[in-house]
């Protein structure tokens, strides 16, 4: 069976609590809850984590070079900073799509650079909970047969 790995990067487990505004309602568990409803529909595996921590993530991505498919990837703040996990993305052959619920272009200039775009085969942003769905997609039109 295909899998992917959806990877979340800090304070996403804050979603739904603070600033809907900019962030929507939904809570890491409810986009959890999209992925695997997601999965289901298109006969994918879901393996879906979060972590505070860059190396944690790190970890992840390395331990996916042997488990799946391909990697679905919001940052977070990592996604302006790391340059340690764009080199991780890079390290692996799985593809790799980024994913932002905001238009990351159309806030504050320095939301603009992604360290993951440089690593990612393409790039979902501003759909909010919705585009992680349309992410997985993405992910299995590029997942290569392990
Ligand atoms: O739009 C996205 O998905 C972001 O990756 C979300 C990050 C932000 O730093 C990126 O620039 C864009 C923020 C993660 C969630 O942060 C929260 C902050 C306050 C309350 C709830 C969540």
């Amino acid at each position: 069976m295909t899998s992917i790995l959806v990877l979340n990067g800090p304070n996403l487990n804050m979603l739904g609590s603070r600033e809907p505004e900019i962030y929507g309602t939904d809570s890491l568990t409810a986009i959890e809850r999209i992925c695997r409803e997601r999965g289901d529909h298109l006969g994918v595996d879901i393996e879906f984590l979060h972590s505070n921590h860059e190396g944690t993530l790190i970890d992840a991505i390395h331990n996916a070079s042997t488990r799946t498919d391909a990697i679905v990837i919001n940052a977070a703040a990592y996604t302006h900073t790391s340059v340690a996990l764009m080199d991780a993305l890079k390290s692996v052959p799985q593809p790799v799509v980024e994913i932002h619920l905001t238009n990351i272009h159309r806030r504050e200039s320095f939301r603009s650079r992604s360290y993951i775009s440089l690593a990612a085969d393409g790039v979902i942003l501003g759909f909010g909970a919705k585009g992680y769905a349309l992410a997985i997609e993405a992910a299995l039109g590029l997942a290569k047969p392990r």
